[in-house]
């Protein structure tokens, strides 16, 4: 039986008596942070009654279970989530007025878990939501970063990176579970031994092990009492010293033992697209997916005594490349553990295992150096040999002759293991995540794997869940569609297209704007407050908030920023709608142009910002630390989505869906989801420009693109590159962005200029942010695109992205918890 949450009076009374036998304290004296713990505590209570019946409901029925094995999981925070997940948000919200405290300002007291970077990580996150909203049996798999994304803070306009101790005090929402340890072993070597029958037994030896703990998250579903696993691994040493090796006086191996448990989790590795092969994320991996199988295997084998049929129970859903061993390590756990032949065990590893591919970034496939590999995984490596090996038979059956195939689709090739061809040899299915991207895997990036395996291909468009990103973030907007159309698109958001019959009435765009508006002073209070700058909130809103890369196009944006001030320079009188430019983007550490761009962006800001003379016209602002947490409320706040990466290189995004279920317009070139977008949305409601994806894949193909002559034929682009090396933007050093500089014309001809193409797609982009400008004027115009935006939504709930992968590649049934 679903439980409910109670009503606002007993709220009122749960949270001061749990104040009390908490803190020993009157409700009076309690600290925020203490009255943050007491409400999760009451959440809590209702979250593990459901999470008990949905387990029973797990042991009576049986299901299928999907795993969802991902490094990265940016789950935000948890309190408010649960409360609308539990249906219990108004009524704790409620109970906290009466008792005289902002909900606000209790939500922010939880640290904001951040166990990704970026879309990725979040994409994994929305998928958990909608596994449990829409009743499918789930567990997400990954690591309990002790450090997550770090906090970024801005100083004198450059990045500094600040440790996120997320864990400093104890997380209210997970749950540790010994009950479920394994060990995971590293390093050491294979010891053949050859039985009386005639088949060899491999035995690893001289390892150091780590015992994994994991620790349990509650993934609520709405309002269906449904509470899903997400289980994430912390490690600790087998023992703190390991008596025998103490007693050979084999000191060192412990304190190695002790030191690798140590080390393991610390860590969340940044994500720029650039895998460097470092050998603590090999381990972080290996150990993740090795627990988490052996906890699968665990479970499956309570219940069931025949391995074969794993496949009718289990599936795991590998997350991008990074989860691959999952692979290897099953089959060594079926042959070493449950000492079933290769046959059999690659039987059932290739009906388990299926790929998301993420990217088609070339340099973010992972590889890894061959004497890394094993080294660290002596025993895993062999295997990877064995699937080689015979993966290579294969390619030579199918194509004859082909060496040149072999070698490029090899999983073993110039001393490297190739992570994406093992995913992909392995897998039943291997998808991309918005259709451009799957046709670009399948025709370019991927076509040898394609060619050899047409059938495994498919696509998922990505999803974003509704729940966060609407309810949770813009509950004014969410209250408002409630009002309009009723409560259906909470679970089945293609009911949003309801919302049609309201755009060319001017009351309700009328209320439309003003909940806009609304939102954009709530933002406005914040900038205020966090950086200082003060925002007109009738200014349009123009946004660009994801990680910083060069494919993602940041850059663009900027020299845009800077080429509109020269124009109203020039012209002050003008005809200009006053926009505000917000910037919201996290560089990997290591990413020296990326965080050059950040000071870039903070260095035009100080400029335009104080400078009288434009009357206000533009404010440009970048946000410190942007997270799920203040994503929320920027997304609820504008009015422009910059979606503008080079076509082709955005596999999906997912930004560009939580702008569009805001009421945002975007502007956007004809890459990842944005092209699914215009599709759903029509021409008339989102804003194209810039080269398609064809183009750009000819120009790289020919090599035949010279940004030396776009600018020659430019002098608006001529006027704005020199103003990046004259010393326009950093007065005390002229020469600080001349590394931006050189990477657009590169004068010095050592590397390819202009990758990504920012000086052939500018004069198309600036052409088109005119019209926006003109469109804004029009308030009703503008008021009726935005509302058709979220009227056109539906598509992209990730409830929608759930239910193709169940029907497609998981074959799940739902869990009936009645
Ligand atoms: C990545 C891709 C996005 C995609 C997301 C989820 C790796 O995210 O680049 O295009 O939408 O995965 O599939 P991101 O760049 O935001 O880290």
């Amino acid at each position: 039986m679903k439980r409910q949450m109670p009503s606002t009076r007993e709220i009122e009374q749960e949270i001061v008596g749990r104040v009390k036998t908490m803190f020993r304290k009157d409700f009076e004296m309690a600290t925020k942070e203490e009255i943050y713990r007491a409400c999760a505590e009451v959440v809590n209570d209702v979250v593990i009654d459901n999470w008990l019946t949905t387990q029973k409901s797990f042991v009576q029925q049986d299901p299928k279970c999907v795993y969802y094995m991902s490094m990265e999981f940016l789950i935000g925070r948890l309190l408010g989530n649960n409360m609308i997940n539990m249906r219990g948000y108004t009524e704790v919200m409620d109970a906290l007025d009466e008792l005289g405290v902002d909900i606000n300002e209790v939500e922010d007291q939880e640290p904001d878990p951040a166990l990704g970077n970026g879309g990725l990580g979040r994409l994994a996150a929305c998928f958990l939501d909608s596994l449990a909203t829409l009743q499918y049996p789930a567990y997400g798999c990954g690591i309990r970063y002790h450090y997550g994304m770090f906090k970024q803070k801005i100083e004198d306009g450059y990045q500094q990176e600040v440790p996120d101790n997320w864990l400093q005090t104890r997380y209210p929402f997970e749950l540790q579970r010994t009950e479920y340890e394994f060990e995971v072993r590293f390093g050491g070597w294979v010891r053949y031994d050859s039985q009386p029958d005639g088949t060899t037994k491999y035995i690893h030896e001289g390892y150091n092990a780590v015992i994994a703990t994991p620790y349990d998250l509650p993934v609520t579903g709405f309002d269906n009492g449904m509470v899903n696993t997400l289980m994430i691994w912390d490690a600790k040493p087998k023992e703190v010293f390991r008596l025998d090796s103490f007693e050979k006086g084999d000191y060192s191996r412990a304190v190695e033992d002790m030191n690798l448990a140590r080390n393991l989790t610390e860590v969340l590795y940044p994500n720029d697209n650039h895998i460097q092969g470092k050998e603590l994320r090999l381990k972080q991996q290996y150990f993740f997916v090795s627990a988490s199988i052996q906890r699968a295997l665990a479970k499956y084998l309570r219940y069931h005594k025949d391995i074969k049929k794993l496949p009718e129970k289990v599936v795991f859903q590998m997350n991008d490349t990074h989860p691959t061993l999952t692979v290897a390590e099953l089959m060594r756990i079926l042959m070493d553990v449950h000492g079933l032949g290769w046959d059999e065990a690659w039987e059932i590893t290739t009906h388990c295992v299926a790929y998301t591919n993420h990217t088609i970034m070339s340099e973010a496939l992972e590889k890894w150096p061959q004497d890394i590999f094993k080294r660290l995984l002596p025993r895993v490596f062999m295997i990877v040999e064995e699937i080689n090996r015979r993966f290579c038979d294969e390619i030579r059956a199918k194509f004859p002759g082909d060496e040149d195939r072999v070698h490029r689709m090899a999983i073993l090739a110039d001393d490297q293991v190739k992570m994406a061809h093992m995913a992909i040899a392995a897998s039943y299915s291997v998808n991309g995540v918005a259709a451009l991207h799957t046709e670009i895997l399948k025709n370019v990036s991927l076509h040898d794997f394609y060619e050899m395996y047409p059938e495994k291909f498919n696509n998922k468009t990505n999803g974003i869940t509704q729940r966060r990103f609407l309810m949770h973030g813009n509950y004014k907007l969410s209250d408002w569609v409630i009002k309009k159309i009723g409560r259906g698109w909470i679970t089945d958001l293609s009911q949003m297209k309801k919302l049609e019959s309201f755009v060319d009435d001017k009351k309700s765009l009328d209320e439309f704007m003003a909940i806009k508006l609304d939102n954009k002073k709530r933002l406005a209070k914040y900038i205020w407050e966090h950086n200082g700058i003060e925002v007109d909130p009738n200014s349009i809103f123009d946004v660009q908030v994801k990680r910083l890369h060069e494919y993602k196009r940041q850059l663009l944006n900027i020299l845009h920023v800077m080429y509109l001030y020269n124009q109203i320079k020039e012209n002050p009188e003008m005809d200009f709608y006053p926009t505000t430019f917000i910037f919201g983007a996290k560089a990997s550490a290591g990413y020296e142009n990326a965080k050059l761009i950040i000071k870039l962006i903070n260095n035009v800001a100080a400029v335009i910002n104080n400078d009288k003379s434009i009357d206000d016209k533009i404010k440009v602002v970048f946000i410190e630390d942007y997270r799920v947490s203040n994503a929320e409320w920027i997304f609820a706040a504008a009015d422009v989505s910059e979606q503008i990466s080079t076509a082709s290189k955005e596999a999906s995004g997912t930004g560009n869906m939580k702008f569009m279920l805001n009421g945002a317009v975007t502007i956007g070139t004809m890459d990842g989801a944005n092209v699914e977008m215009y599709q759903e949305l029509g021409g008339e409601n989102i804003y194209i420009f810039g080269m398609s994806s064809d183009e750009v894949i000819a120009h790289e193909k020919n090599n035949d693109y010279n940004p030396v002559d776009v600018m020659n034929g430019n002098h608006h682009i001529q006027k704005v590159l020199q103003q990046l090396v004259n010393g326009n933007y950093s007065i005390d050093n002229p020469e600080l962005f001349r590394p931006l500089y050189n990477s657009l014309l590169n004068t010095q001809c050592t590397a390819k200029a202009d990758t990504y193409f920012v000086l052939k797609d500018f004069a198309s982009y600036c052409e088109t942010y005119e019209k926006i400008q003109e469109a804004y004027k029009d308030k009703y115009k503008w008021a009726k695109m935005a509302l058709e935006n979220v009227a056109h939504v539906g598509k992209f709930s990730s409830d929608r992205t759930i239910q193709e992968y169940v029907d497609d590649i998981w074959h799940l049934d739902k869990l009936d918890l009645k």
